[in-house]
């Protein structure tokens, strides 16, 4: 018997990179003229964030990057997707420039260059100046995305020669409803649906201005759009009648931050059933918020089964105790996601380019053993992800690129340093960088442009 091997290629221009963010490897959050962000405030209120641990010293890629970039460059990575601390170069959000954070960031960006990364780069990853929640009660006003504004300014002139993809914010719902809405993550407050709908929609123009930096400062070729983490309802079975449903539970999950973004309205089911809590905003903002971009990125994680209930409505799915996932236990190990995130997206939104800002695994993994981690775990969740979103490619769905979350181990926000998203181990107290089976897996898969 002859057996056929099926060669899982990628499309000639794939983009393959890694993802992190500044304050979640570059520590040195007190360093240089840098201002506390709301993650180091709220790092340091008692019984926040798992073990008490911060962000001041985390991978110290500050110091380390040029090591960094070199290992990076080493597993064959070509893009790397980042983010820049709003606060060190305005530590009070405003005002006054930190020129030396200003010049961090043109060292880090040349020093990627000299390794031959792409930078792919978020302006907003979560460490919002104090001063402006002080100030202005943050997300909540207005003039924190005014702030953003002229923070976007700046870093698109100072970088743009160099920088030609641009993301605007990452994951606008966890820094509004996480941080406004359940006091999970930073600020840490409890507070109405009204201000959580309120900070949405202050996040939306910030995005706004973002997208309008880019194209008032970017410069020839530069592109914009921003970093989004959907809800992705699977349907449990694939017929018409479940792939509707999971559809329209997309929809409803994610019409608020994409409805205004690609349509420039908000969804009227979404004004209704929001009734008195509705964002209040003015009249020209949704022009401003749905501002043409160039692609859409898309942080998938994990998914929600939905089945078609009582007259096709869309029936969410609670998982059982025994469904596996990650050490994280958010993420259920769904690789589906990640065919029927893009697809719901191109279909829904008419989207043309999608770039999977981040997926990966969180693990609780053991230190070396004679130089090797062996995480088979994750590598075979990132794995079954990459099968799924290739099946979605040949399928015609226009996914362009995938960044791995993450590149080491790093600050997993209220869960400290326990857990690890990293394919690249990290000692957190020498600092010393061991990659793990699946950072030697991933390079195959970059380097051969093919599920491995
Ligand atoms: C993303 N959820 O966060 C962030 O962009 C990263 O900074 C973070 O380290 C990474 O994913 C891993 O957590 C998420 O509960 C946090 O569904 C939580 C969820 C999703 C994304």
């Amino acid at each position: 018997m002859k057996i056929k091997s099926t060669a899982l290629k990628f499309p000639k221009k794939f983009v393959w990179g890694f993802a992190a963010a500044a304050p979640q490897i570059e520590g040195a959050a007190f360093i240089d003229g840098k201002g506390p962000s709301i993650w180091d405030t709220f790092a340091r209120e008692s019984g926040r964030v798992l073990n008490g641990d911060t962000l001041d010293v985390a991978c110290d890629h500050y110091h380390l990057y040029k090591k960094d970039f070199a290992l990076m460059a080493k597993l064959g990575a070509r893009n790397y997707r980042l983010s820049l601390a709003w606060p060190r170069i305005f530590p009070e959000g405003r005002g006054t420039v930190n020129q030396k954070g200003v010049d961090f960031y043109h060292r880090l960006i040349d020093a990627m260059l000299v390794q031959g990364l792409t930078p792919w780069v978020t302006m907003f990853h979560w460490d919002l100046p104090q001063a402006l929640e002080d100030e202005f009660g943050g997300w909540r006003d207005r003039r924190t995305a005014d702030a953003f504004g002229d923070y976007a300014d700046l870093i698109v002139k100072a970088y743009g020669d160099r920088v030609k993809h641009w993301i605007t914010l990452n994951e606008i719902l966890c820094f509004t409803r996480l941080g406004y809405g359940n006091g999970q993550k930073a600020p840490g407050l409890r507070l109405g649906e009204q201000v959580v709908n309120q900070t949405y929609h202050i996040a939306l123009l910030a995005h706004g201005h973002g997208v309008r930096a880019v194209r008032e400062f970017g410069g020839k070729g530069a592109l914009v759009g921003l970093t989004d983490n959907c809800e992705v309802g699977i349907p449990l079975t694939e017929t018409p009648e479940d792939i509707a449903a999971a559809r329209s539970h997309f929809l409803t999950a994610n019409t608020r931050v994409l409805t205004p973004i690609y349509q420039g309205a908000y969804d009227p089911a979404y004004l209704r059933s929001a009734g008195k809590n509705a964002p209040i905003f003015e009249k020209d903002d949704l022009d401003f918020i749905s501002q043409k971009t160039d692609f859409l990125g898309l942080n998938i994680y994990t998914g929600q089964f939905v089945r078609a209930g009582k007259r096709g409505r869309p029936e969410a799915l609670p998982f059982p105790p025994s469904y596996p996932a990650a050490d994280a236990s958010w993420l259920r190990h769904v690789p589906q996601a990640l065919y029927w995130g893009p697809r719901f997206v191109a279909e829904i939104y008419g989207v043309k380019s999608i770039y999977i800002t981040e997926n990966g695994a969180g693990y609780d993994d053991l230190p070396p053993e004679n130089g090797e981690v062996l995480d088979l775990h994750r590598r075979d969740y990132v794995r079954n992800c990459l099968l799924e979103l290739h099946r979605g490619i040949d399928d015609g769905v226009p996914v362009n690129g995938y960044f791995l979350w993450s590149f080491m181990d790093n600050y997993e926000w209220e869960d400290g340093y326990q857990r690890r998203f990293g394919v690249v181990y990290c000692d957190f107290k020498t600092q010393k960088r061991t990659p793990k089976t699946s950072a030697h897996w991933y390079s195959k898969v970059m380097e051969l442009n093919a599920v491995v």
